[in-house]
């Protein structure tokens, strides 16, 4: 059984969304009231809105230091966030005042212990900067099993015929034997190496590309959008802009898929990082969680050894460019600055890499704080001055659902595409995918919908559904 299944346990976005809706419209007419910020807080905290969440639950405790709640709620913010530190103050407060609640008992310790362990962590990460897992492996030296039935690598090398046998046998829930996987992952880790982190490419009239956005471990999807749109090929060559696991169950399979064809059309199937490419994400949303349960811990490490050397952005014929999450929080970055990034690493809080993986559009013109707490919404002017300085046409990015699977705003400059339809077996949207052609570099949208698939996504953030305070009122 390959499947990882977590269900959720929570109403549907929806009524999350409703929630919010409801207090903004109480704080309108009541603003000193801790109870809705509060509360608020906590829809927030459901539809994974950190940055708001964080920001509410902040507010509350200004209004009334006492609210205990809002100790509670900023803490399982900066959990989700990833700031431990600043989670821990806020349990050891709650724990002081409620000495005998022993779910807040609970969360206080199991901060602390990842707290310590990041400590160790960091101690060790000295160390073994420049080291790989790979190094702890004997991979060739691994046996196939008379048993083993599955495809096989001829010469340790992907051929078209395998990446067929290895769908086909994904499709049936089959598991790919650990040596295959690895093999995989060592030679994509180094072609990935030799890219820059900004790469271009350029169509001639004759020829178009296919930009796909977020997956999310949606393998049968995946299979779906081959099926409608042709297996990738030099003559039909893919763009997959991040995101490829976490949430749904087959987070393995997409990105092993994907990597395959990395390996067997190196100038003509490309794959950018998301910010679900890293380990924070991996651990709170299922993927970490997924490999271990198919395979091991190493094999996860050599995963996000593999993430560290996605580029980060694209660019087509000098015009259109393509990165998972947006632009900037600051004015005047280059094409020249990002293809130097150094991306082998676990992006940072904030700058250029941080925005490029997790900044999002926003109607109004200027930049404001992001609802996830993360880099910085940017509006349509920001996008019009960064396309004139680099004599850009627009840009295509993905991080959001879409109910249509793709949405054109700032004027027709700023394009996003999502490719996982009814995501987390919930939204209800479409996915969609986008033709580029050399002739003219327009988008074209192609919608499709859902497929039926075996087994339900892990659609809730793990370690926030730890953390959320489950305390009524
Ligand atoms: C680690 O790798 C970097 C480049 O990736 C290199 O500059 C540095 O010298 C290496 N350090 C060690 C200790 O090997
Ligand atoms: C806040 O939410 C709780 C449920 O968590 C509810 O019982 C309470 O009535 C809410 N308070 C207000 C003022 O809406
Ligand atoms: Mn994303």
């Amino acid at each position: 059984m390959l499947g990882v299944v977590v269900t959720c346990p929570f109403p549907a976005v929806k009524d999350y969304d409703r929630a919010v809706q409801y207090y903004t419209e109480a704080i309108a007419l009541n603003p000193n009231n801790a109870i809705y910020y509060g509360n608020r807080s906590l829809a927030y905290l459901r539809t994974e809105c950190y940055g708001y969440a964080l920001a509410d639950a902040s507010r509350a405790i200004h209004i009334d230091a006492k609210y205990i709640k809002g100790y509670y709620r900023r803490a399982a913010s900066n959990m989700a966030l990833g700031k431990l530190k600043a989670a821990l103050k806020d349990y050891e407060t709650v724990v002081k005042v409620r000495p005998n609640d022993k779910d807040a008992q609970m969360k206080f310790q199991e901060c602390s212990k990842l707290v310590r362990q990041k400590a160790f962590e960091r101690a060790i990460a000295c160390d073994q900067h420049n080291r790989s897992v790979v190094d702890s492996l004997d991979i060739e030296g691994m046996t196939i099993e008379d048993e083993y039935s599955g495809p096989q690598l001829q010469d340790g090398k992907v051929s078209l015929d395998f990446l067929v046998e290895l769908m086909t046998f994904y499709k049936e829930q089959k598991k790919l034997h650990r040596k295959y996987v690895y093999q995989i992952l060592v030679q994509v880790k180094e072609t990935l190496a030799q890219l820059p982190s900004l790469v271009e490419v350029s169509l001639d009239k004759s020829q178009q590309v296919t930009v796909c956005g977020d997956t999310h471990g949606q393998f049968y999807d995946l299979m779906n959008i081959f099926q409608l749109n042709g297996l990738p090929s030099e003559s039909n060559p893919y763009i997959f802009n991040g995101d490829f696991v976490d949430r749904g169950s087959f987070s393995v399979e997409v990105i092993v898929t994907l990597c395959g064809f990395k390996l067997l059309y190196p100038a003509h199937f490309h794959l950018l990082r998301g910010n679900h490419e890293t380990d924070t994400m991996n651990q709170m949303y299922g993927f970490e969680g997924e490999v271990k349960a198919k395979y091991s811990t190493q094999m996860f490490q050599l995963f996000s050894e593999v993430f560290q050397w996605l580029p980060l952005a694209m660019c087509v014929n000098q015009r259109v460019l393509i990165m998972h999450g947006g632009l900037f929080s600051e004015d005047g970055v280059t094409l020249e600055q990002i293809r130097n990034i150094e991306r082998n690493r676990q992006p940072p809080d904030a700058g250029p890499m941080c925005d490029l993986l997790w900044s999002d559009p926003q109607p109004q013109d200027g930049r404001s704080p992001s609802k996830r707490g993360v880099s910085c919404q940017f509006g349509p002017d920001i996008t019009r001055h960064f396309l004139e300085e680099n004599g850009l046409d627009y840009i295509i990015r993905s991080h959001e659902v879409k109910a249509e699977g793709y949405e054109v705003t700032h004027n027709g400059l700023c394009v996003t595409v999502f490719s996982a339809p009814n995501y987390c077996d919930q939204m209800g949207n479409k996915g969609a995918y986008i033709h580029l052609s050399g002739s003219d570099l327009k988008p074209k949208f192609h919608q499709f919908e859902a497929v039926v698939s075996p087994s339900s996504p892990v659609c809730c953030p793990v370690s926030a559904l730890h953390s959320a305070p489950s305390v009524s009122s």
